[in-house]
């Protein structure tokens, strides 16, 4: 099996939004124009960090200062080739609007008004204020959100002090209802990276998983292949996305309808015998009860939920199955979206269970990792109190930490009162629904602390900020990435940072030392602790260094393989029929419950990804401003003329609550339904420091007041919001 993708595909891909633009992929804009090397260059190799992907990277440096990034060869994870993203991420470290010191809050919270001071005193005022808290409230009143590797370090330091509450929003606002809807079905969750093999995929069937806008690299360059290869490609999507444009189905779903559209999938491939019955018979428990459950979810009751032609449904339904079990259903990943979202990814993963994907090629494969001993520290105390976020395990089959759940402590002191919060790499007041209560949650609070690069909404708010420098210029924790083949990375400095940013080791090892938990801390400077984990793991650090990866041995990926066929679930098999579920009152075999419809006169709004940008955090970015300094609102063209609007003209959202959103550009377009608009995410910045990304375009988040909780695991679904337009 040859995993080299042609260069041409993977850009074709990626780049599509980027040439529908007219602008070139930042990787053609960084090198030309570039004088020929003038002086010595250095190549350093590390791995990225715009987004969490972890992609392998060596960066070069010449004169002195980076020059340009490109893709690790050796990297199973991008195969010598980044993103866009990842190009343009030698911006995050030139970005005049980098936090270059620590600041200390000089007036009211949410002012922005700062007082620059040592990072003796921050530390020592964060210290201060944690211990002061403990001493009222106990350790487990100060929480830590954080996302990405960055954050191990925090985390040490947080355990050590007694706390139990550590969240990410990757669970609950993210992946989660994903996780939770394949672990009830396989015992297992797809995993980051997933362990989807789009590669040999001969049939691959995206729900609403943006792929090619959705940049997380190793799927994209892994979708070209596939599409290359002759891959028959349906895509369910309001939107025609980039990767709908490229399918031989585009289903333009109704929002929200999606289970309806799976159950009746599936009650086709039973009805009509198509399903893998070998495989359901020799894996599957409670296949006779699920079949009950689903014999009248037939495309005629599902055509008039989803708006899909009964006939379009049961024509896809047998595409699946003719090439099973090399059918992927794509498990998504961003899969909080209506409110029963674990229900629906278990439909999803009830679907692959169907086409005997799970555990074969084409379909998904079994992960394996490089063994890497835990560093030998001491145990953390035992924490008094259970955590916060999920008191009495309302959602029982929640089994991350919910951000929203620490939130809602917070702000009400049930089951007890939180009071301090570090937050480490997230942009809560972007990433966490409804703006106004995580403001109110801070307000409630004696210490915000936020260690960040740039000045962030978040930082905002906070009464330190502690300035980190960014990935290129500090080394963080080991990655034994859990992938296709094992390979252990390690991320280290290729210049040094500019002013007086430091790495998160040091501030969480410095916090540490300040709490007297030196304990925890038995090393002094970071590669002393990676080079001690290389030799426990029996891996040549020099090595490491040089080449930035170190491959392992490749494991059995498929049952037929040798891949272990095993299922942590309850009865050892896959559960078409959970007993679990109806034991804790959910429904055993998924049904479908509709979203909340349409006020007269208003849309939907859907949101997602852009190639060039991640999340909130690189619109300051000077090389991706560049190439997107701000986001537009598709609207389909009929409702567009029916408004009086044409692309361009600019327009603000109002949602159902009275919120008015900041202006951006309409795009007219065939190419979403009429009853919803879309936009993408982390644009519409409000925080002053970021001069450049300082309200251009309109913020997502803003306008997503309103949200459903996941009953079965806490996630918080922001796809029942609605808007008007009002031109500027
Ligand atoms: N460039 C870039 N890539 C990224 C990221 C980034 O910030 N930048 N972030 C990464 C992360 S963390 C995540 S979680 C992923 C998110 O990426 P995905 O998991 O692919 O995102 P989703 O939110 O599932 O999908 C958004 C798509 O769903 C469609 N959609 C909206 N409502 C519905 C519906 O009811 N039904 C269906 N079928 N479709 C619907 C939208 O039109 C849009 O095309 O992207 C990852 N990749
Ligand atoms: N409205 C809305 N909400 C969403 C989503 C959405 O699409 N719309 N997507 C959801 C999803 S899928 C996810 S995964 C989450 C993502 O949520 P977050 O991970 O919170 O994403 P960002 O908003 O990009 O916040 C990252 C923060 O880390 C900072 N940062 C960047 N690099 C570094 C670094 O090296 N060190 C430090 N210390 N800080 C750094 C950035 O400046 C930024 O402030 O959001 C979720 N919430
Ligand atoms: S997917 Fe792109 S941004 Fe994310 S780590 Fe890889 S190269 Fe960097
Ligand atoms: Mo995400």
């Amino acid at each position: 099996m040859s995993l080299a993708v042609p260069r041409r595909s993977f850009l074709k891909i990626s780049a599509a939004a980027l040439a529908a633009a007219g602008l070139g992929a930042p990787q053609a804009r960084l090198g030309a124009g570039e004088p020929a090397a003038a002086g010595a260059v250095q190549t350093v190799p590390t791995f990225c960090d715009i987004c969490f992907w972890k992609c392998g990277a060596i960066a070069s440096v010449r004169d002195g200062a980076l020059w340009k990034i490109e893709g690790n060869p050796l990297d199973p994870l991008c195969r010598g080739r980044l993103c866009p993203r990842g190009t343009g991420g030698i911006g995050a470290s030139r970005d005049p609007d980098r936090l270059t010191r620590p600041l200390l809050r000089a007036r009211v919270r949410g002012g922005e008004e700062w007082n620059a001071v040592s990072w003796d005193d921050a530390l020592g005022h964060v210290a201060e204020k944690m211990q002061a808290i403990k001493a009222k409230h106990g350790p487990e009143a100060v929480a830590l959100f954080s996302h990405g590797i960055g954050g191990t370090f925090f985390k040490h330091t947080l355990k050590a002090f007694g706390s139990p509450n550590l969240a990410a929003p990757s669970f609950a606002q993210c992946r989660g209802p994903r996780d939770v809807g394949f672990r009830l079905t396989f015992g297992d969750d797809p995993g980051s990276p997933e362990r989807t093999d789009i590669a040999n995929a001969r049939c691959l069937v995206l729900i609403g998983s943006h792929l090619g806008e959705n940049m997380h690299n190793t799927q994209v360059q892994e979708f070209a292949q596939a599409m290359a290869a002759g891959c028959t490609l349906i895509v369910a999507d309001p939107r025609q996305s980039t990767a709908a444009a490229k399918a031989k189905w585009w289903l333009p779903v109704r929002p929200g309808s999606d289970t309806a559209l799976v159950l009746a999938w599936m009650q086709v491939l039973v009805a009509e015998q198509l399903y893998d019955t070998a495989y359901v018979a020799k894996y599957g428990h409670g296949f006779a009860q699920f079949a009950a459950a689903i014999a009248d979810k037939t495309p005629e009751w599902a055509g008039p939920l989803t708006g899909i032609q009964p006939e379009v449904i049961r024509e896809t339904a047998r595409a699946m199955a003719r090439f099973r079990p090399a059918t992927l259903v794509h498990p998504g990943r961003h899969s909080n979206w209506y409110g029963s979202d674990a229900q629906r990814s278990r439909a999803i993963a009830l679907l692959n269970a169907l086409l005997g994907s799970w555990g074969r090629q084409g379909g998904f494969y079994q992960p394996s990792a490089m063994e890497l001993p835990a560093y030998p520290y001491p145990a953390y105390p035992k924490p008094g109190k259970p955590k916060a976020d999920n008191p009495g395990k309302r959602h029982p089959f929640a089994h991350e930490s919910i951000t929203t759940g620490i939130r809602s402590a917070t702000l009400t002191g049930n089951p007890y009162p939180v009071k301090g919060w570090l937050v480490y790499a997230t942009n809560l007041l972007h990433a966490l629904p409804n703006e106004a209560e995580t403001i109110q949650a801070i307000q409630q609070l004696d210490l915000l602390a936020v260690c960040d690069v740039i000045p962030s909404e978040t930082a905002g708010w906070a009464d330190v900020v502690l300035p980190e420098c960014t990935y290129l210029e500090r080394h963080d924790e080991l990655n034994p990435e859990l992938f296709r083949e094992p390979f252990l990375a390690l991320r280290q400095p290729v210049v040094p940072p500019p002013d007086d940013q430091k790495p998160n080791w040091w501030i969480a090892r410095e916090l540490a030392l300040k709490l007297g938990l030196g304990a925890w801390y038995p090393w002094s400077d970071i590669e002393q602790y990676l080079a001690k984990r290389c030799e426990l793991g029996g891996y040549d650090w020099e090595r490491l260094k040089r080449d930035g990866i170190i491959r392992g041995q490749p494991q059995p990926l498929y049952f037929e393989q040798g891949a272990p066929a095993e299922f942590a679930t309850p009865s050892g098999r896959i559960e078409f029929w959970s007993q679990q579920l109806a034991d804790k009152g959910f429904a055993p075999v998924p049904e479908y419950e509709p979203p909340q419809p349409n006020p007269p006169g208003s849309y939907r709004v859907l949101f997602g990804r852009a190639p060039m940008h991640s999340f909130s955090r690189t619109q300051t970015n000077p090389l991706l401003h560049e190439v997107m300094p701000e986001n537009a609102l598709w609207l389909n063209a009929v409702e567009a003329r029916r408004l009086g609007l044409k692309s361009g003209d600019r327009v603000r959202l109002r949602n159902q609550d009275g919120v008015l959103s900041d202006a951006l550009p309409v795009k007219a377009t065939e190419r979403i339904r009429p009853d919803c608009v879309y936009l993408v995410h982390g644009f519409g910045h409000t925080a002053k420091g970021l001069k450049r990304a300082y309200r251009k375009g309109a913020s997502d988040a803003q306008i997503l007041t309103r949200y459903q909780t996941d009953p079965l695991m806490g996630g918080t679904a922001l796809g029942n919001n609605f808007v008007t337009l009002e031109a500027v």
